[in-house]
């Protein structure tokens, strides 16, 4: 009777630990998929690298999503790096809230334009690895100065039309 009894609560203990295994599966997102800011979410932040800390903490795939969410007046715009650089107040820009999916690897910039938000922090730029290691070069060999620059506008460019692209996807 005694052994009978540990047995289901034995079975018990399997059945409520594989529940809360399910549980918090279904509560937790997937990986790769990223609430920028964490707690804070879309916002000024209480330090100007507080952006750049929470990115740097992590390692961003292709496939990877970010997920930006604020309340209270902010925007989001895809900006060029001197954009993001000088905080510049771009036209376009988008509502909360927004879901992210990089179309290629590469760095892309977000800054808020309101006020001086992004003066204050409220930026940030995200570099984007592709997860198959063997193309990810370590240390490409150094073209000319001329044909570089002109490769990383042309790059650049590519990068900003597509995520426009993809703003305009979740807009609709
Ligand atoms: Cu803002």
């Amino acid at each position: 009777m005694g052994s009978r009894m540990n047995m289901i609560i034995g079975c018990l203990i399997v059945v409520v630990a594989l529940v809360l295994n399910g549980a918090s599966a279904a509560t937790v997102t997937s990986t790769g998929d990223y609430k920028v800011g964490d707690s804070l979410g879309w916002d000024v932040p209480p330090n100007t690298s507080y952006y750049s800390d929470w990115a740097s903490t992590q390692t961003f795939f292709l496939g990877d999503k970010f997920f930006f969410n604020w309340t209270g007046t902010h925007n989001l715009a895809g900006v060029s790096k001197a954009d993001y650089d000088n905080c510049t107040k771009v036209s376009s820009y988008i509502g909360s809230p927004v879901t992210f999916t990089p179309p290629s690897a590469g760095s892309y910039y977000f800054i808020c334009t309101v006020n001086d938000h992004c003066e204050r922090g409220q930026k940030l730029a995200l570099t984007i690895s592709t997860p198959n290691f063997t193309t990810v070069s370590e240390s490409p060999a150094e073209p000319p100065i001329s044909s570089a620059s002109s490769l990383t506008v042309g790059a650049l460019f590519a990068v900003l039309s597509t995520a426009a692209i993809s703003f305009q996807t979740y807009m609709i």
